[in-house]
């Protein structure tokens, strides 16, 4: 069956490219008949968000000529913290565990805040610790991912996991992203003002969710892949923008 891929931007104050503020973006995988649905869910999903009322909404969908892949997703753990400092100590704890230097991480804690209030993601060389993707203020955006409702409720019922779009959503990225060979780990918080559960995630260690990652009421999110690819960025770049992807449990 074809499959089509349906993409979402919001923004505030006119388009990104304008200096809009981003308000939301959406991804999903969508078959020709179900595409009336898919729009709308993300129409649903840019109209309202605690960032604000988006005044500029881009939706687009074009069919996929790649076969899509199946991919398990990530072994997901919960880690309580009762504070923003030792929610960002842990992360940064977990992030030593993969490998990554101590001061590549610490310039990414001392540098996020240049990269938030983007649409996508940025990229984090492990070896000096610079931003390598030439995105600028847009990020780049893993795409062409979905996880079937259903088949996630099982999995969220099975591993005591809130049924939440967010999750789902944040586990297909993590997921799609720690599949390639080249991410060493990721980690983001929400840029939502409401939403202050964030992750570290890598193949090795899985989702990591961990509680207050970030105050309650800021809407700087961060989303950063920390990568090992000095072969070829392109290429990587290119696997998360197009590679179509199904989570499936
Ligand atoms: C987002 O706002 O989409 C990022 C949410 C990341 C954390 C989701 C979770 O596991 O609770």
């Amino acid at each position: 069956e074809r499959y089509y891929s349906v993409r979402m931007r919001a923004a505030k104050n006119g388009p990104h490219e304008h200096g809009g503020k981003h308000i939301s973006g959406g991804e999903l995988l969508s078959t020709y008949s179900d595409l009336k649905n898919s729009v709308n869910a993300l129409l649903e999903k840019g109209l309202h968000h605690s960032r604000g009322t988006p005044d500029f909404m881009q939706i687009q969908f074009e069919s996929i000529h790649e076969p899509i892949k199946r991919i398990q997703p990530l072994h997901i753990d919960t880690n309580e913290a009762d504070t923003v400092e030792k929610g960002r100590k842990l992360s940064r704890l977990l992030l030593e565990k993969v490998g990554i230097e101590r001061q590549v991480i610490e310039k990414a804690f001392t540098e996020w805040t240049k990269y938030s209030g983007m649409r996508g993601a940025i990229l984090i060389d492990v070896h000096s610790g610079k931003r390598i993707d030439d995105r600028q203020e847009k990020g780049v955006r893993v795409s062409r991912i979905d996880w079937m409702k259903t088949n996630f409720e099982l999995w969220a019922d099975y591993f005591h996991v809130p049924k939440s779009t967010r999750i789902r959503e944040a586990l297909v990225i993590a997921t799609k992203v720690c599949a390639h060979p080249a991410t060493i780990a990721e980690l983001c918080w929400s840029d939502d003002p409401e939403y202050t559960t964030g992750y570290v995630a890598s193949k090795k260690l899985g989702y990591q969710r961990i509680t207050n990652l970030k105050e309650y009421g800021d809407e700087r999110g961060c989303r950063i892949f920390f990568v090992d690819c000095r072969k070829d960025l392109n290429a990587y770049i290119h696997y998360l923008e197009k590679q179509p992807v199904f989570i499936h449990w």
